[in-house]
């Protein structure tokens, strides 16, 4: 009986060394473990082998199983390996050139407010920059006038990183190497995801979206500034926006503002979207601080110009009538689907 057991694990392993595909490795397996199978069944008739041999057979037969169980799933293992390898190899090839299925998903709602700004301000002659997401502490402070140990720091509760870097907490930390890479005149925009630590609410996000915007150039004034928001606003309400502006305080601006708009759901008379308070504060900006121009080499005797930093998240909020922030990150697709919009 034990003689029998080695040949038939003897046979069993050559077929396994054949085996060339999950089929043959199923088959294999349910020919040796299946429940008819050849060594299941040595294992069911021990009670027929003689009593002083028993043991000894059934722990024989038993360690069998066990090394045909692991020989045929090292086996498979290798064949999902070779299938992987033919795979990159040569068979599947990627049509990137395919229409895609625009009805399976759609556009998220701070995409489609970020390109319709860049559409209106390409338009205007502005040019569409890139931010990083980690950035310096030059940049994202010190290039803005906010010196360490300032104050104005306690404005944006920030996320450092161990090397002393940061998540960026403002568009406004592109400023500076925008205005090296191009020097004046100047229009850019450069729309961002931006990072604070903030207690959350339904207008509080910790990761946001901001559209900054500088244009620089020779007696460029606050009512540039107010002509290119209003026109900006008007087409992304699709209607004309009354704004006001405000005093506000951010230190790489002199003068600034917070501007605000007429709110465009209920023209003034006071709803839920503007509190009841007919305004709505969507975008800060001002004049650049002559600093701030003199950090990014541009001298503020000839040059001058406006920066802003529109809140994109805020925007999508309220142009879709999204009333919690929070549910534009959610990545639950119950709630992005109810905002599938294009
Ligand atoms: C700034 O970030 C300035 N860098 C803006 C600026 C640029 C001023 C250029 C002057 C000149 P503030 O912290 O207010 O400012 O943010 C700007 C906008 O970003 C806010 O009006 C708001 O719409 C949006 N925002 C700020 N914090 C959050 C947040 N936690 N969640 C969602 N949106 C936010």
């Amino acid at each position: 009986m034990e003689e029998n057991i080695e040949k038939l694990g003897q046979k069993i392993k050559e077929k396994i060394d054949a085996i060339k595909s999950m089929a043959d490795a199923e088959s294999v397996r349910v020919e040796a473990l299946g429940k008819k199978g050849e060594v299941i069944e040595i294992l069911k008739n021990l009670k027929n082998v003689e009593e002083s041999k028993r043991k000894e057979v059934g722990d024989k037969a038993n360690k069998l199983r066990v090394e045909i169980e692991e020989l045929i799933e090292k086996k498979k293992e290798e064949l999902k390996e070779l299938e992987y390898e033919a795979k990159i190899k040569n068979a599947e090839k990627i049509d990137l050139t395919v229409p895609v299925d625009d009805k399976v998903g759609s556009l998220h709602p701070i995409t489609i407010v970020s390109r319709e700004l860049e559409d209106i301000f390409t338009g205007m002659g502005f040019t569409v920059e890139d931010g990083n997401e980690v950035e310096t502490e030059y940049n994202n402070f010190e290039a803005v006038n906010v010196p360490k140990y300032h104050p104005a720091r306690d404005m944006q509760d920030t996320f450092w990183l161990e090397n002393g870097e940061v998540l960026k907490t403002q568009t406004s930390a592109a400023q500076n190497k925008i205005m090296k890479k191009y020097g004046a005149p100047l229009k850019a925009i450069f729309p961002g995801r931006c990072f604070r630590n903030e207690a959350l609410d339904a207008s509080h996000e910790n990761t946001f979206f901001q559209m900054e915007g500088m244009m620089i150039d020779k007696n460029v004034s606050i009512s540039n500034l107010i002509y290119f928001m209003k026109t900006l606003l008007s087409e992304v309400f699709k209607k004309e926006v009354e704004v006001r502006l405000r005093p506000g305080f951010f230190p790489f601006v002199e003068p600034g503002f917070e501007l605000d708009i007429k709110c465009p759901y209920c023209g003034g008379v006071g709803c839920k979207v503007c509190k009841y308070g007919s305004w709505i504060e969507l975008c800060p900006c001002g004049m650049i601080h002559p600093r701030v121009l003199e950090m990014g080499g541009i001298d503020p005797e000839e040059y001058s110009g406006f920066a802003f930093g529109l809140g994109l998240s805020r925007l999508a909020m309220m142009k879709y009538n999204i009333n919690d922030l929070r549910a534009l990150n959610s990545c639950d697709l119950r709630v992005l689907k109810q905002m599938k919009i294009k």
